[in-house]
């Protein structure tokens, strides 16, 4: 193309974006969600459907919005950050009234966050946080994931006499992380070992991800066995990786739960299922009904209400005996 074609194309491109800028303020006058005459249009970005916790989660979302008249955009990520931008950049495009998304890493949203901020558009960071500059973002609407590697880790510290399968006075324990750089990863991690720097005889051994996939817990799991006949516990970032571990532990011959404990977080059916049955020990519960504060979040933001700059679920943990009696009413 010719400088003088090159121009004249410039010129096109930045009078059609100024007519149809010009066309969504008229609307977003009417129809901004805020007002109380217009549906939000919402554009959510999810992780992807890795894990029992995130059907739900997705399911809360979807329903919630279905039940509120919310017109809700929602693209599967599949676990992949540079489809989350990419979702995102769409929906700052189609100027939907409102993004939120559950970040796959905490780290590389900066720029797509200043697009959303440039265009007006505020943004609900949903599940996982991200390490950015706050003000690019409204609220952050999830679990406190610290605390949750941090209530795995004590009760290891409580029941480390009965974990001590082999008897030799050392606790090994092998952790099935969550994705790497993911939120809930890096802080159930550190919670978890700070807990256990309480007591010296538990060490953690052995540490890789298994993506919080059903099928990457079992893989890790089994290389573990291959390489270590001295594992006591299992601490898997969910219960996905857990049910993962529980198949290669049986397929090798042992007992869950009996030569290896299990102790996961999430508490969705499949993992309370086998807590009740002894296979897992102890599951920390963490809540993917996000929907309904969602929602009730997005409302506040675009009615111009102040909300707080960080919302937490409510959440609490289960033994075996505890699982068996609320299993039948669990919602997810
Ligand atoms: O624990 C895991 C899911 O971000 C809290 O992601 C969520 C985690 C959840 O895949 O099962």
């Amino acid at each position: 193309m010719n400088k003088t074609l090159v121009a004249a194309a410039a010129i096109t491109l930045s009078s059609l974006a100024l007519t149809s800028c010009g066309d969504s303020d008229a609307s977003s006058g009417t129809d901004n969600g805020g007002s109380g005459d217009g549906a939000i249009t919402m554009g959510f970005a999810q992780v992807g459907a890795e894990s029992g916790w995130r059907t739900a989660n997705t399911k809360s979302i979807q329903d919630t919005a279905k039940a509120e008249g919310v017109d809700l955009k929602f693209t599967d990520a599949q676990g992949k950050q540079e489809n989350q931008i990419q979702a995102i950049r769409s929906y700052i495009q189609q100027k939907v009234d409102v993004i939120a998304f559950s970040p796959v890493v905490e780290t590389g949203f900066d720029a797509v966050l200043q697009e959303a901020k440039a265009a007006n558009i505020p943004v609900i960071l949903t599940d996982r946080a991200v390490d950015a500059d706050p003000s690019l973002y409204k609220t952050f609407l999830g679990s406190d994931f610290v605390v949750e590697g941090e209530k795995a880790g004590q009760w290891l510290v409580d029941n480390a006499a009965d974990a001590d399968a082999n008897g030799d006075g050392t606790i090994n324990v092998v952790q099935l992380e969550g994705t790497t750089g993911a939120a809930p990863a890096i802080d159930r991690a550190e919670g978890f070992a700070d807990k256990i720097a309480a007591d010296d005889s538990i060490e953690v051994t052995a540490s890789q991800t298994g993506d919080f996939t059903r099928d990457g817990g079992k893989q890790v799991m089994e290389s573990f066995l291959q390489s270590d006949d001295s594992i006591d516990v299992v601490f898997a970032h969910n219960d996905d990786m857990g049910l993962g571990a529980i198949e290669a532990i049986e397929a090798a011959g042992l007992e869950p739960g009996k030569d290896v404990k299990i102790i996961t977080i999430d508490a969705v059916k499949d993992g309370m299922t086998a807590l009740s049955e002894g296979k897992i020990n102890y599951i920390v519960e963490c809540n993917p009904l996000l929907g309904p504060q969602l929602m009730d979040l997005a409302q506040k933001v675009l009615d111009g209400e102040e909300v707080p700059a960080r919302v937490l679920t409510e959440e609490s943990a289960f033994t075996p005996e505890q699982a068996a009696e609320v299993l039948a009413d669990r919602q997810y």
